[in-house]
């Protein structure tokens, strides 16, 4: 039997809503600021948001695409009544097809825009993007950032989507100002990056969720690095687990949180019905292939309306986390819409993981 642990959303969730956030493309809506990674700078706490833009009134018909030869954003309209498209997903176009449907656009573009707080409840959102699609791997968006700062440096990553697939680039910052973009580091398709935020036993390690197509799940995989570019000694980490919360699909979600029991991953899973939620994974502190524990519970899962309604419902969603003594401060994405914060005792994690 797991130990019980308590989470204290805040009372006033959702923290920052797309009302928040005005467009930045003429003619469009924000239909989503969630999904964001979190960092401390300069006294303040950041969240770098995932804002999605659509053109605004009327069904998604109208796609945002970018044209990375001109660098700009157009418009491609996809007939409602054409009997190869489903409409079916909020998220998604999808081309009807065989053995698969293939994903022909996505209802909203996706790029990173920065929000700022002192409190780390009430956030301010910049006027401008701060990522914003440029090439050709970011045709349809700038998805679910993660950010790991090293010393001085912010490494910024996250996934580019195109018709080339879903791949992993990184970015990186000291100031939150400029940013210089380093190119992918992983292979499509793969997503839900996360870099631990220091060497372990002379390398550097990240948690990766490649996606195989003709045999395989979605699982989590472990990977090394000696320079944070080129990454190999790939092996899997974590599968699904049959029947339960995390059966269909799971991913990392925080960058890890080093504890003194070893190192705290808030991981995301979903069923095939696409309700997600959240659990915890303890690996070795020494040897992060090591899984420890695992929450056989979700820490989180949508419950209150605002987890359970909206773009796209019964999501609740993580990419990022900051530890502070004993408190974990959890930000995490609702309904693809919205971001909502949690808190919760890191020693009351770990009591309900058995450590
Ligand atoms: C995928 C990603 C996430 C999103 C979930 C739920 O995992 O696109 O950004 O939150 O699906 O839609």
């Amino acid at each position: 039997m797991e130990k019980l642990m308590n989470i204290h959303r805040y009372p006033y969730n959702p923290i920052l809503t797309p009302a928040q956030v005005p467009p930045c493309l003429p003619g469009c809506e924000v239909v989503g600021a969630f999904n964001a990674a979190a960092a401390r700078y300069g006294g303040e706490t950041l969240l770098l948001l995932r804002v999605a833009e659509k053109p605004a009134g009327g069904p998604a018909v109208r796609c945002l695409v970018l044209d990375p030869t001109s660098g700009r954003i157009r418009t491609v309209t996809v007939p409602r009544d054409e009997e190869k498209y489903d409409f079916s997903d909020s998220r998604m176009i999808l081309r009807r097809g065989t053995p698969n449907p293939t994903i022909a656009y996505l209802t909203s573009l996706s790029y990173l825009r920065l929000a700022r707080s002192r409190d780390g409840i009430h956030f301010t959102v910049d006027d401008r993007p701060f990522l914003f699609p440029q090439n050709e791997y970011e045709t349809f968006g700038m998805e679910d950032p993660r950010i790991t700062q090293i010393g001085s440096r912010y490494y910024i990553y996250f996934s580019a989507v195109s018709p080339h697939g879903i791949c992993e680039e990184m970015a990186v910052t000291t100031d939150f100002r400029q940013v210089r973009r380093l190119g992918i580091f992983f292979l499509p398709e793969n997503k839900d990056v996360v870099i631990f935020p220091q060497k372990i036993g002379g390398n550097y390690y990240a948690l990766s969720r490649p996606v195989p197509n003709a045999i395989g799940a979605p699982e989590i995989w472990i990977s090394e690095s000696a320079d944070l570019r080129h990454w190999g000694g790939h092996e899997k980490l974590l599968g699904l687990r049959p029947g339960g919360w995390d059966s269909a699909r799971i991913g990392a979600g925080a960058v890890p949180i080093p504890t003194e029991r070893g190192w705290l991953e808030i991981y995301h899973g979903a069923t095939a019905e696409n309700r997600y939620c959240l659990g915890a994974l303890l690996l070795s502190q020494d040897d992060p292939h090591r899984v420890l524990a695992r929450s056989k519970t979700p820490v989180l899962e949508p419950t209150e309306t605002y987890e359970r309604k909206g773009f796209f419902g019964d999501v609740v969603f993580t990419c990022g986390a900051l530890a502070e003594g004993d408190i974990l401060h959890l930000y995490y994405g609702v309904s693809d819409n919205s971001m909502a914060y949690a808190g919760l005792s890191i020693r009351e994690l770990l009591a309900s993981l058995g450590s």
